[in-house]
């Protein structure tokens, strides 16, 4: 498809409530939105890389610079007529995977609805709904996070994650699922955990957790490996996995049970479908995780979702969790049974609100295509 213009955007939007996980406190997201135009239609892209380097390597600054500098041009060059094009022409690039999904995505939200077709059937969907649940952050007392558990229960949320470290875990868990002992409950460490703690970390096999997400090291698989032989509490991997060879190595080497595909960790939706489709082959479960995404990341998620190996709910929940007012609408909401409908209009599903973007944008800059070097 000929490319007609490309935009990147920085939008600051503060988050209703902050969120805290075992490696900081994120208040205020500092988001990048990329947008395509191609005859006439317009495909968005959204940048899910943190403020600062700390769930991978990479940021919204780097993510900006990466984008304008190599991505775009090398983009521009090719002119794609398919999204799964783009890791191809991106290949040059190490690494960067979120700067890389920005634009990959934005391409198939620009195929979806060039074909006229749901995003999420361009992806191979089969569901209707996407099943829900909740990331809870690190509270400052164990009453606030029952309280918070209590109303999330209470709108549908058919799974609940918290956010756990060292001193904020099994003391939690035993309040949370004293209280609540049928509800599907999970836990999440990013990497908060070193070997030396795998005594304590059995101790969490009394709480019945579906899961536990990255106990160990980002980069590892090995450490995770070992833990898991001696859990009963299935493994599963976030951080660890960034392409198909990733989960293929996990699962050999029984790393994890279960993994969470992101969409910028993985570099868009090409790299997360192989992945979904490894681990179905292998009959490993996968669930849609969250990076407390706007509505465009959000509605990426749940096309996504439709995917048949989602059979585990996701952290992809209603925009009211996050924000005043989201960028698309409608906005994103959660049915009583802690159900997301997959839109079955064509493209992404949900319009973007482009008064409230503008409004929202510190920074924008048009993508140019720069003469290639090697
Ligand atoms: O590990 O899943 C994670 C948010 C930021 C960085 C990492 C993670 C998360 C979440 C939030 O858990 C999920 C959400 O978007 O609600
Ligand atoms: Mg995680």
């Amino acid at each position: 498809m000929k490319i007609d213009g490309m935009v990147l955007r920085e939008l600051q939007i503060p988050l209703i409530r902050p969120f805290e996980t075992s490696f900081g406190v994120t208040r205020d997201r500092r988001i990048l939105l990329a947008e395509i135009r191609s005859e006439g239609l317009t495909g968005w892209g959204e940048c899910t890389a943190g403020e600062r380097p700390f769930f991978s390597g990479e940021s919204t600054d780097s993510a900006w610079q990466v984008i304008l500098n190599e991505l775009g041009p090398m983009l521009a060059a090719e002119s794609p007529e398919h999204g799964g094009q783009c890791p191809r022409i991106f290949h040059k690039v190490r690494g960067n995977s979120m700067a890389k999904a920005t634009l990959e995505n934005a391409i198939w939200d620009l195929e979806a609805q060039r074909e006229g077709i749901p995003l999420a059937q361009l992806l191979g969907g089969v569901r209707e709904t996407v099943a829900c649940g909740v990331s809870l952050g690190i509270q400052s007392s164990i009453p606030e996070l029952m309280s918070m558990v209590e109303r999330e229960l209470a709108a549908g949320y058919q799974r609940i994650k918290l956010k756990c470290k060292p001193g904020w875990d099994v003391e939690v868990f035993e309040q949370v699922r004293s209280r609540y002992p049928e509800i599907m409950l999970s836990c999440d460490a990013n990497s908060a955990y070193r070997l030396r703690d795998s005594d304590h970390i059995t101790t969490f096999d009394e709480f019945d957790l579906l899961m536990i997400e990255q106990p160990l090291w980002h980069d590892d698989f090995y450490y995770h490996s070992m833990l898991q032989k001696r859990l009963n509490t299935p493994i599963c991997l976030d951080e660890s996995i960034h392409n198909r060879r990733d989960a293929l190595a996990a699962i050999e080497m029984e790393s994890c049970k279960i993994i969470n595909i992101k969409l910028g960790r993985v570099g868009g939706f090409s790299e997360a479908i192989a992945v979904h489709n490894a681990a179905q082959e292998r009959g490993i479960p996968v669930w849609c995780g969250g990076m407390l995404e706007s509505g465009i990341g959000r509605a990426h998620n749940i096309a996504l979702s439709s995917l048949e190996n989602f059979t585990l709910p996701g952290d992809v929940s209603a925009s009211a969790r996050y924000w005043a007012e989201d960028i698309v609408e409608p906005e994103i909401t959660v049915t009583s049974a802690g159900e997301i409908e997959i839109p079955d209009t064509p493209g992404r599903g949900y319009e973007v609100r482009a008064d409230l973007i503008e409004r929202l944008t510190v920074r924008r800059e048009d993508i140019r295509a720069f003469e290639l070097v090697g």
